[in-house]
């Protein structure tokens, strides 16, 4: 069963989503979109009403290892749509489809073995790992990222070497004209970036990626007071390609694409943060959801 008071392991959350896909089989379905290095099943499930080609939101989470508040978010996010009958509305006109855990083998190492472990778990001849947010094929390389393989920013040997990262570029493409919204959730810092992350010129559509930003932060600040800055990767953080934002934007063509930073100031949240965290990302969704049901 899921829970918000603990960090639940791999098993235990793919054991969940396909216990909804079977009970709420007329809403839910569980989909495997790839298997990581070490050979898990990466599970994506999608939320719909029914009928073809609606208009998608895309979420994927946990491509960093060790950023533990993210399942519980990504859980969440389905656990309220699905299991809590009065957000019916946010899936009638959207579709949502959502990756919560996009590297398993990482995260399950940070449990067992290295609790700040980031990278996926690809052996090179020296070190294991490339970090899944600069393998993306979309600039790659051309900034903030490294060639060298024990690097925490390890870009891989070429874009996409990741089964993981391919996962996504997989269904994506294959649903790119329906996807509205790209998110990719991450920790921490409390930040709610769009692109570019590359380069610190402004994205074509810059104004409206802040404006719905801005929407996101508004929504989550009147829950508990949480204060997210809103601005883009490469001028709030620092120049950073091949992340799967960047990618989303100009390689598959998602206008709105966003990187969350969820709170709070570490990787390593005591478990009663779970709860508060979860309850006020679940307002920024909906503010996103809200926004993109108008608007397409
Ligand atoms: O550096 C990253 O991959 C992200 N920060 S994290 O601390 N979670 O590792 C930020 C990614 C922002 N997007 C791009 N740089 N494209
Ligand atoms: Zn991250």
């Amino acid at each position: 069963e899921v829970t918000f008071s603990e960090y639940m392991r791999y098993d235990d959350i793919v054991a969940y989503l396909v216990r909804l896909g079977q009970e709420y089989s007329n809403i839910i379905t569980t989909e495997v979109v790839g298997r990581s290095f070490e050979g898990r099943d990466i599970y994506l499930v999608k939320i719909s009403s029914g009928g073809s080609n609606k208009t998608t939101i895309f979420a994927e989470g946990t491509i960093h290892a060790r950023e533990w508040i993210v399942p519980p978010v990504m859980l969440y996010i389905i656990n309220q749509l699905v299991e809590n009958g009065d957000n019916s509305y946010l899936y009638e006109d959207i579709d949502w489809a959502i990756i919560p855990v996009v590297n398993p083998d990482g995260y399950e190492f940070s449990h067992e073995d290295t609790r700040l472990w980031r990278k996926t778990r690809t052996p090179g001849t020296i070190c294991y790992g490339t970090d899944g947010n600069r393998n993306f094929d979309y600039k790659w390389m051309v900034s903030g990222a490294s060639n060298w393989q024990c690097h925490e920013t390890y870009a891989g040997h070429i874009p996409f070497s990741e089964p993981e990262t391919r996962a996504i570029q997989d269904y994506v493409l294959q649903h790119k004209d329906d996807i509205k919204l790209y998110l990719s959730v991450h920790s921490y810092g409390r930040w709610m970036l769009h692109p570019w992350g590359y380069t610190t010129e402004d994205a074509d559509n810059v104004a409206e990626l802040k404006e719905l930003g801005d929407l996101f932060a508004a929504a989550i600040y009147d829950v508990n007071g949480t204060v997210y800055r809103v601005g883009s990767s490469a001028g709030l953080l620092g120049f950073a390609a091949g992340g799967s934002d960047d990618w989303g934007k100009g390689g598959a063509d998602i206008d709105l694409a966003y990187t969350v930073e969820l709170p709070d100031d570490s990787f390593i949240l005591p478990v009663e943060r779970i709860q508060p965290v979860v309850e006020e990302s679940w307002e920024g969704f909906k503010a996103l959801h809200d926004y993109i049901r108008e608007k397409f």
